[in-house]
């Protein structure tokens, strides 16, 4: 493969995506914002976190492996685990003791909007389109803030029985707390020590620490529900949150009920314009159970595309009872790449997608069912000009507005996510899954599915890594049915 050659192609799908990008008439994107509390750790920062504790204490519970922070000893033992493994993590806490104790003990560099669906939301309208819903169950005035003040992000409203359309800051809630997560940067090649053992982190990654008060409710207000109508007119939907959804209520309600009423929303949208798509973004989910309830009943059959990371692909997998795949994407190794591309297939196909995004650090596959409506051309445009946005955010740690979105356009094509895809194409042409020339391309024409996979732009040092696979996702969905609604117009 030709890095030049990939490099031009960048720049060519970022031109045609901006040009396609006013055709849209809008997006609603729903449910989860909040507000980021980011630090970047250093070496420092972890030998005094470690020195807080008993070492040998943190062992065991590294070996506990923790699925929630209930104290302040599971954030350390879950932190040193992602750390070690390069891997990015999330896990709830449903006290606020960890939040008093890492004010207390370390400290946040700076706060910015988080959540897959503020980030997004913030992207879109920074993108210039033409109207941007979003949709927060638990829209305090403080979170309000964090949406870009662009005039074309809008929130729902209820006001005398009649939903309208209103900036955030005119659509918050009164009297309700805010969500506050936090977020623990780390950099490759940090030495990490305790209890004797050093290693080096393998790559820029994250934890988070995800917040979870107990008003925290996953579901729609009944009124704006009855008149989703006054978000229109949209092309496409975002969906995410969903991990938020717990097994049980208080009030004696189950995840049944929010699994059940997040279907009725998006069969609501999708009557409402049968024309429109919708788009789950993923993100790690520790409670089994609810996992697979988000992946095979709100997922399956409802929703059209599907934007995940690695480590999601392999979690995903896992609980819909593959658990050799699972286990061989998480191993990488030579063949994670072909593992991947299996994952994802299989998850189109059990899950009954149109779309399944899967980025990596430098590369992005994407399986497309049969009848998609682009040529895959059109669709490869999409992923590079999320590459590009993924290469801006990883930049200058926020994309400003399309313009600052070029200098994405300068960083270079990753040589190592390059190396991966050659890999693939033994595999590809070895199985005559594709001819070399297609693979070139970065096309795969199967006989139940197509694929496109790419080379994507990597920044050496990046900003921060926290929100940019929701960069790419959001990014390639909106160039994606942009793409459709130009070729619509005729032009
Ligand atoms: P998640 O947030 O869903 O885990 O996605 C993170 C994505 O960010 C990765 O899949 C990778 O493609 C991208 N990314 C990371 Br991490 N570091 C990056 C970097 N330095 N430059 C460009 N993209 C990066
Ligand atoms: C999840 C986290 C949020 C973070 C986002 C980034 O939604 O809860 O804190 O901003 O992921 O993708």
């Amino acid at each position: 493969m030709d890095i030049e050659e990939w490099e031009q192609r960048h720049a060519e799908a970022f031109y045609n995506a901006k040009e396609a990008l006013p055709y849209l008439d809008g997006m609603f994107v729903a449910y989860n914002s909040n507000i980021d509390a980011i630090r970047h750790l250093t070496e420092e920062d972890l030998s005094k976190l470690v020195g807080f504790f008993d070492e040998s204490d943190i062992q065991d519970r590294v070996a506990a492996y923790p699925r929630e922070i209930a104290e302040p000893l599971d954030f350390v033992a879950r932190l040193l685990i992602s750390m070690r493994e390069g891997k990015a993590a999330e896990v709830p806490a449903y006290t606020a003791d960890i939040h008093e104790w890492l004010k207390e003990h370390l400290g946040f560099d700076y706060a910015r909007m988080g959540g897959q669906a503020g980030i997004i939301s913030n992207l879109l309208g920074r993108l210039g389109l033409k109207k941007v819903v979003a949709y927060v169950p638990w829209l305090s005035e403080e979170q309000a803030e964090y949406f870009t003040a662009t005039g074309n992000i809008l929130h729902p409203k209820v006001e005398n029985g009649k939903v309208l359309l209103k900036p955030p800051g005119e659509a918050f809630k009164p009297g309700i707390g805010s969500k506050v997560n936090w977020i623990l940067e780390y950099s490759k090649d940090m030495n990490v020590t305790c209890a004797g053992n050093t290693f080096k982190v393998p790559r820029d990654n994250r934890l988070i620490i995800s917040s979870r008060p107990k008003w925290l409710r996953l579901d729609m207000d009944k009124q704006i529900y009855e008149q989703l109508d006054t978000l229109l007119p949209v092309d496409g939907a975002m969906l995410s949150g969903y991990q938020m959804i717990k097994e049980e209520y208080e009030d004696g309600s189950t995840y049944k009920d929010y699994v059940e009423n997040s279907v009725k929303v998006i069969e609501k949208l999708k009557s409402l314009n049968p024309e429109l798509r919708i788009h789950v973004e993923l993100t790690s989910i520790q409670n089994r159970l609810i996992r697979k309830a988000i992946l095979t009943e709100i997922v399956a059959r409802h929703v059209h595309s599907l934007g995940l990371d690695t480590v999601e692909v392999a979690n995903a997998l896992n609980v819909l009872g593959h658990e050799e795949l699972s286990y061989s994407v998480i191993r990488k190794g030579e063949n994670g790449i072909m593992s991947l591309y299996q994952g994802a297939v299989q998850l189109m196909k059990d899950l009954d997608l149109e779309r399944v995004h899967v980025h990596s650090l430098g590369f992005y596959i994407c399986i497309l069912a049969k009848g998609h409506p682009l040529t895959l051309k059109e669709h490869r445009d999409s992923l590079l000009f999320s590459s590009v946005l993924a290469a801006a955010q990883a930049l200058n740690g926020n994309i400003e507005n399309l313009a600052e979105a070029e200098a994405g356009l300068e960083v270079p094509v990753s040589s190592i996510g390059l190396e991966d895809l050659e890999n693939f194409q033994l595999y590809c042409t070895g199985r005559k899954l594709c001819t070399p020339d297609e693979f070139e391309y970065g096309y795969v024409y199967g006989s139940e599915h197509d694929a496109i996979l790419i080379p994507s732009k990597v920044v050496e040092r990046p900003k921060a890594t926290v929100g940019i696979g929701d960069t790419i996702s959001a990014g390639a969905f909106v160039a994606m049915l942009a793409k459709i609604k130009q070729k619509h117009s005729g032009k």
